[in-house]
């Protein structure tokens, strides 16, 4: 009985990350309407029931006045959300031109933007220091809203310069940081001017988490080449202490998923689009529009696939969802228009009075249409050039259990790792290897796809985002706690 008044101990979590898990919309003065996007991060921390999780970072919005910042962060607050207010020209700088023109395509392994090469080089400077001024802005937020106990996980590229103003404000503070790139090679990451700055800043942290020992150990490596660090299997000694660096894989809500295929909307859904595409088998693309998950070059290998496979043409449609993401950043522009070029060739090439291969969508989908789309799927088109881990290949082996269908995926994306065995795993940059596992996965016998997707079900559903999260969280506290321990013998 006693043991039942006892309130559960929650820890105090305190998450911070680019971007708050809600959009904002100005609706007056000083009214504000909000709603919470479910994210893979959202969902990963609602279900860590052990935490008591605040959200710090940026609402995505300009907002320029007093009157305006104290309606929204009240707005916020009930969310259990915490603005950091950032203005138009350290958002040009920091976000659009040091995390997404510089540190997004490098880690990505795809270089500096070809065309402005030589203008980003001479920005650099200017937007490094943006960085560096934007990080310190997320450290004040996280300063003044911690308490002694809280546990302090910062998340991405954005935020590589936050542990160490966290630390040298406050020694004590228990920091994470995670990357949900990937982290490459010493010799990609030797290449940036800050290449030194951001590795001592992260190490300031008390446990740095990466999706993979592969990236784990690129940045021990980089490390040890380039600040002539001490590494170790556990980490890399820095400034008389161990920085724990490691894995951890994420997942998804799994539960989500499965749950949401038994649902009236989503069978209608089904329904739907099963006669929609009748007599054809349905190959299906789901990405953010951005170079590294390789669209064109998708395109171009299931073109090589029609040509080759005449039987296969009237049989097969792609359906290509892309929402489009970072909108002004040229690049992405040019992107966005490459695409459709190519799928309008295709379609007039390969289409007929009634029929095109190539359904090409510019948008995001609601919950339960994706669902609904990655059950009617027989083959799933992942082909990354590069990619931290890729959760819609997650995604589809999770709305799979009736269908069994074939997942193609990259070997440059982190579920390479955890997906494997069950996928195809193909070299994205080789198109002529992609149309022929095309080939492969139309063709593949029952038994074969039933082996396959078993084993990729049974990972995505015991290695669930939930598991990261807790995981993470409490390797941080005992890390936390083996530093204390060293310091005081
Ligand atoms: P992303 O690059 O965004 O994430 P991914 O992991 O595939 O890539 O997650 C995308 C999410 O957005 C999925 O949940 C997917 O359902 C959703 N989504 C994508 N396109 C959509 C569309 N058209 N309509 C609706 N929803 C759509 C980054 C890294 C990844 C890493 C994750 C998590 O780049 O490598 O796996 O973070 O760490």
């Amino acid at each position: 009985e006693e043991r039942q008044e006892t309130k559960p101990f929650r820890q105090r979590l305190l998450v911070v990350a680019n971007r708050l898990p809600v959009s904002a919309v100005r609706k007056g003065e000083d009214a504000w309407s909000l709603e919470m996007s479910a994210g893979g991060l959202v969902s990963a921390l609602l279900g860590v029931k052990e935490f008591e999780a605040k959200w710090i970072g940026w609402a995505g919005v300009n907002v320029p006045d007093e009157i305006g910042q104290k309606a929204l962060t009240k707005a916020l607050a009930e969310k259990r959300c915490i603005p950091v207010f950032l203005d138009e020209e350290i958002v040009h700088q920091y976000y659009n031109g040091y995390c997404n023109n510089i540190l997004w395509p490098l880690f990505h392994y795809l270089g500096l933007p070809q065309e402005d090469r030589l203008a980003t080089t001479r920005s650099f400077q200017s937007q490094f220091e943006a960085y560096e001024k934007a990080n310190q802005m997320f450290a004040d937020v996280v300063n003044r809203h911690y308490e002694e106990g809280d546990v302090v996980w910062c998340h991405d590229y954005h935020l590589m310069f936050l542990p160490k103003c966290l630390k040298t404000h406050n020694k004590k503070m228990k920091v994470g940081w995670f990357l949900h790139t990937p982290f490459p090679s010493s010799e990609i990451h030797r290449t940036l001017p800050s290449r030194s700055e951001l590795l001592h800043s992260v190490l300031a942290a008390d446990l740095v988490g990466f999706h993979t020992y592969d990236y784990a150990r690129h940045f021990v490596s980089a490390c040890t080449r380039i600040l002539g660090l001490e590494g170790t299997p556990y980490g890399v000694e820095y400034q008389g202490k161990l920085t724990r660096v490691a894995a951890f894989p994420i997942g998804i809500d799994s539960e989500r998923f499965i749950r949401a295929l038994d649902l009236p909307p989503v069978q209608d859904h089904i329904k739907e689009l099963q006669e929609r595409f009748k007599g054809r088998k349905v190959m299906l693309g789901v990405d953010r529009l951005d170079m590294i998950k390789g669209i064109p070059q998708k395109i171009l290998a299931f073109e090589k696939f029609l040509e080759e496979n005449a039987y296969w043409r009237d049989k097969v449609v792609l359906l290509q969802i892309a929402v489009p993401t970072r909108t002004d950043v040229p690049e992405y522009q040019k992107l966005t228009s490459q695409v459709h070029e190519i799928v309008g060739r295709i379609n007039g090439r390969f289409g007929t009075l009634t029929a095109v291969p190539i359904h090409h969508l510019d948008r995001s989908l609601d919950f339960h249409a994706l669902c609904a789309l990655y059950a009617v799927t027989d083959v799933a088109l992942v082909t990354s050039l590069r990619d931290g881990m890729n959760l819609v290949s997650y995604e589809f082996v999770a709305c799979q259990e009736k269908k069994k269908g074939v997942l193609i995926l990259s070997e440059f994306a982190g579920a390479a790792q955890s997906l494997g065995a069950g996928a195809i795993l193909v070299n994205p940059w080789n198109i002529t290897e992609v149309a022929a596992a095309i080939a492969r996965a139309l063709n593949m016998p029952s038994a074969e796809r039933e082996k396959r997707h078993k084993h990729n079900f049974n990972h995505v559903i015991s290695h669930t985002a939930q598991e990261w999260a807790g995981t993470f969280v409490s390797e941080l506290n005992d890390t936390v706690i083996e530093a204390q321990l060293r310091t005081r013998q």
